[in-house]
């Protein structure tokens, strides 16, 4: 029954149109296609409809900059109320899109779209490796002068207002934000949902970006705010690996790729805080760690980058609550329990630390989180994100990637 509605959740989130198919994250709340929402629609329809699942990824990747950039968001249609729209980005060809990107997951689903039915698999793919090769490259030349993958936005991460960022985002002068209205408060909580001050902060950003017609160069140097960041760095290590295997199965000379994967594997070494013990987010403008242990860091099983150390937070966050691993640490002053990234638990993300667990031999680990993820579903349905200690529904409803992580993962 969970299958039905879960497949009636992409169907129902989809906007094919003439132009290409794709995936609304969630009707309403978030009316256009997002990057790394899409790829787990992708590998959910993978399950019911390969062809389907293919032309969700391509359908992003046919909105990729000519640098290779591939954006966070992308304004197939006029919604209009939507804040902040194609107009505030100041941003993209012939569709509109955002001036950021977001976590490179597409070539690890890509993968996996691609185990559920080989042979399509393969045509697909070969038609959509340079594309993605070229989006790893994009990463790799702009964003990892310190050794490890940089944001220049919160939403470049996925995980917006997880208090990682709280360290770089001190430093961003909100006060010019001027007056707008929010659509995301009229549709859920605001106790769900980032503070006015980090959103005001928000568009100081995307004010910044879209003033220096979003040059790389410019932004690298200049953004206010400017993070390292583990979680990004582990995906797109577990990208980098994903895209080599494909590669080879494809007869494609992938050693550039093994480079980057190793170059990053010693450059995440520098986000390794001593005092903290753990893997952690620093702001690159300042010097300063963000001090905390998030959801990022448990994606060093994903990339092969655990530690001894990673072992003792992991099991003490996941003791902490009750229902998989929150965005947050438990145990930590800044965690809140509904409030987006500070402490809810986010089914894709638990569906990417299991795919670490996987990698890592941790069998047992990824069946409790995936009894937990499912569990939660069950509960409180299909829903953006969950209290991790009581499972009350957060967010949006009806949401594509909860349905796709349903049945790619935890409803198996
Ligand atoms: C901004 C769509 C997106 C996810 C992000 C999540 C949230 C947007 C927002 O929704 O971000 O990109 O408006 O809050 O944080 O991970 O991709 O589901």
């Amino acid at each position: 029954m969970h299958d039905d509605t879960a497949r009636a959740i992409l169907r129902g989130n989809d906007r094919t149109t003439d132009g290409g198919a794709y995936t609304v994250p969630t009707d309403m709340l978030y009316p256009f296609q997002w990057n790394w929402d899409s790829a787990f629609a992708a590998w959910g329809f993978s399950t019911f409809d390969t062809d389907r699942a293919w032309r969700e990824l391509e359908t992003l990747f046919a909105a990729q900059w000519a640098d290779g950039m591939v954006p966070h968001m992308v304004f197939h249609d006029a919604a209009p109320g939507y804040f902040p729209g194609p107009d505030v980005w100041g941003a993209g060809g012939e569709v509109p899109t955002s001036g950021i990107s977001q976590p490179p997951v597409a070539a690890t689903m890509a993968r996996l779209v691609w185990e559920a039915d080989p042979e399509a698999g393969r045509t697909r793919m070969a038609a959509l490796y340079p594309k993605l090769l070229a989006w790893h490259r994009w990463w790799m030349e702009t964003r990892c002068g310190s050794g490890a993958v940089a944001v220049c936005h919160p939403w470049e991460s996925g995980r917006d207002n997880c208090p990682d960022w709280d360290v770089g985002l001190a430093g961003v002068d909100g006060s010019g934000a001027g007056d707008y209205a929010r659509r995301d408060e009229a549709q859920v909580d605001g106790a769900q949902r980032p503070t006015k001050q980090e959103y005001d902060r928000y568009l100081a950003l995307v004010r910044f970006g879209r003033d220096c017609g979003w040059d790389q160069a410019t932004i690298v140097a200049d953004c206010p705010f400017y993070m390292a960041d583990p979680g990004m760095t582990f995906i797109l290590i577990r990208a980098h690996d994903d895209l080599a295997a494909m590669g080879r199965s494809l007869g494609q000379d992938v050693t550039e790729l093994e480079g980057w994967a190793a170059a990053l594997r010693d450059g995440v070494d520098s986000l390794w805080n001593p005092e903290l013990g753990a893997w952690d987010a620093k702001d690159l403008r300042s010097g300063a760690w963000a001090g905390i242990v998030g959801s990022g860091a448990l994606l060093c099983w994903l990339a092969g980058c655990e530690r001894p150390e990673m072992e003792a937070h992991l099991a003490r966050m996941w003791d902490a609550v009750t229902y998989g691993l929150p965005s947050s640490d438990p145990e930590a002053p800044s965690f809140e329990r509904k409030r987006y990234w500070r402490g809810p638990v986010w089914p894709q993300m638990n569906a990417l630390i299991a795919l670490g667990f996987l990698r890592a031999g941790r069998d047992w680990d990824e069946a409790r989180l995936r009894e937990e993820t499912a569990t939660l579903i069950e509960t409180s349905g299909f829903r953006e994100y969950f209290d991790p200690i009581d499972a009350a529904p957060c967010g949006g409803d009806s949401f594509t990637w909860t349905a796709a992580v349903w049945l790619a993962w935890a409803g198996r």
